[in-house]
């Protein structure tokens, strides 16, 4: 880098769908296929067409995953439909070094964070356009998409985090969200 240059960004934000672009993206998805387990109702989901896409991501990964003091970025973008009366929504995870928190903002859409700690006590903060949200550290996270187009949302964690996606994959959380008299609600899961 040359000394007093003046550059362009090497990444940007599309201002449409506020996909990442640029240098070095990485982009990954997340079909029906993909998501075996995640949601209550084995019928419905197994009626629903395999390749149906649900989510996807992109993100900035400028360091090494497991670098310390770094950060990276990422959108994920959560297609609307339900399985049975769950809606669509993020595998979900704990952060593989438990103590390493995250923010996630609402671009696009409406939706649900969903929260559980290591007790297992699950709650929900509202997503929209505009919405912040600090997720502490050993907090296991997941997004729904409750409303009736895509739900965009950015997110900002440490390298260091990682992902721990076993412990959902097994326990799941302890709620799910639901549509309940044509509103989202939180109710017990039943045990996996
Ligand atoms: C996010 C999530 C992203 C997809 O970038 O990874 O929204 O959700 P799942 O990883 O649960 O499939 C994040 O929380 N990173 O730490
Ligand atoms: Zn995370």
């Amino acid at each position: 880098m040359l000394h007093n240059s003046i550059l362009e960004p090497s990444q940007s934000l599309n201002k449409e769908n506020w996909y990442l672009q640029g240098e070095g993206i990485i982009h990954s998805e997340k079909r029906i296929k993909n998501l075996k387990g995640i949601f209550d109702n084995d019928d419905a989901f197994n009626k629903l067409d395999p390749e149906m896409l649900v989510y996807n991501v992109q993100a900035h990964l400028p360091v090494k995953e497991g670098t310390p003091g770094g950060l990276f970025f990422g959108t994920t973008t959560i297609q609307p439909g339900k399985v049975g009366n769950e809606y669509f929504m993020t595998h979900g995870h704990f952060h593989a070094n438990g103590d390493r928190g995250e923010y996630y903002w609402g671009v696009q859409g409406e939706g649900m964070l969903i929260l559980m700690d290591v007790n297992r006590m699950t709650w929900a903060e509202r997503m929209f356009p505009g919405s912040l949200h600090y997720i502490n550290s050993n907090i296991a996270h997941r997004v729904a998409n409750t409303g009736t187009s895509p739900l965009i949302f950015g997110a900002c964690w440490v390298s260091d985090a990682g992902h721990d996606y076993e412990e959902i994959e097994q326990h799941g959380f302890s709620s799910r969200l639901i549509e309940q008299n044509k509103k989202p609600c939180l109710i017990d899961s039943k045990s996996k």
